[in-house]
């Protein structure tokens, strides 16, 4: 009773997690990237290791979490999309190592990918919903917003910043795990930015440290900490299947209860530190 038969141990999903959420960026290395010169567009492959890593998530709920100073003190910071620090350092910090953006970003002028300082000196990592049989192909003529040419405009005015393309095959392979661990089926679309980050970090981090990712004591219906929009399914989901990805987290996370309330921290160790 209580335990479902088909539910792994913290252990075994973290060992899945290693085997089959390895990180792959386009290395234009297939058609019809290689055509496209994505081969010396792209950049080295991302390699750097951290000891601990920070991931702010862009919920309302971090407001008032006085939690700048700690994020500062991870020696890798992830934020997402368009989320700021200027004004919110108190709460959220003010160091980025990497920024996830999702098409939409490249795609929408009124992010202004070219010119915002949000998205300069740091390593920028961007994905968008491919096809979920990775026809490469249909992707790159129909992307869900155009982030290819944004791409190669940005690799050829700006060579030295690191900026990937996230290959969709690690995106499906994450939702492929996430399906795998729930009785429900959950909506084919891919996971969130979040997700997608958290498990990018793992690969390069010995420790996860994730901010209101799991809603702390904080939680509110205020979508972003970073403007007045209210809507509860940015933190539940709506498209992404974003109660799955996080439930799936917390059944992977060793983190006191009082992180959580507190801080909304759930804490996870890379792949480096996880045994199989
Ligand atoms: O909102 P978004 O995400 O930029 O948030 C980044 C990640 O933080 C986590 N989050 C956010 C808000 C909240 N209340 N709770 C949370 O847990 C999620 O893990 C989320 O992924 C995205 O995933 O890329 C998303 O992007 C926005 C939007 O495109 C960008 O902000 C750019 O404007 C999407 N919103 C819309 O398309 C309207 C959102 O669905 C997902």
């Amino acid at each position: 009773k209580g335990q479902q038969k088909t539910s792994k141990s913290r252990q075994e999903m973290l060992c899945q997690m290693k085997q089959q959420a390895k990180l792959r960026t386009l290395d234009g290395s297939e058609q019809p990237f290689s055509h496209l010169g994505f081969q010396q567009l792209a950049p080295p492959k991302l390699q750097q290791m951290y000891k601990t890593c920070a991931v702010v998530t862009s919920a309302g709920a971090i407001l008032n979490s006085s939690l700048g100073r700690e994020i500062d003190s991870h020696d890798a910071v992830l934020r997402f999309n368009a989320a700021p620090c200027k004004d919110y350092e108190r709460d959220v910090g003010s160091k980025t190592t990497i920024r996830i953006i999702n098409s939409q970003i490249l795609a929408n002028h009124i992010h202004k990918f070219n010119s915002s300082l949000l998205f300069k000196n740091i390593t920028l990592v961007a994905w968008d919903p491919a096809p979920y049989n990775i026809d490469l192909h249909k992707w790159y003529q129909h992307p869900d917003y155009d982030l290819f040419k944004p791409y190669i405009n940005h690799r050829n005015n700006f060579p030295e910043q690191p900026f990937y393309i996230l290959h969709p095959s690690f995106i499906w392979n994450l939702w492929d795990i996430v399906q795998s661990n729930t009785q429900e089926n959950i909506q084919p679309n891919p996971p969130s930015s979040g997700f997608l980050g958290i498990i990018m970090m793992m690969n390069f981090c010995e420790e996860v440290h994730v901010y209101e990712y799991i809603p702390s004591m904080r939680q509110t219906s205020l979508c972003h900490y970073y403007e007045t929009y209210y809507d509860a399914a940015c933190t539940l989901g709506a498209y992404h299947p974003l109660l799955y990805e996080k439930v799936l987290v917390k059944r992977m996370s060793a983190a006191s209860e009082e992180d959580l309330k507190k801080k909304g921290k759930v804490t996870l160790p890379g792949f480096s530190k996880i045994k199989c």
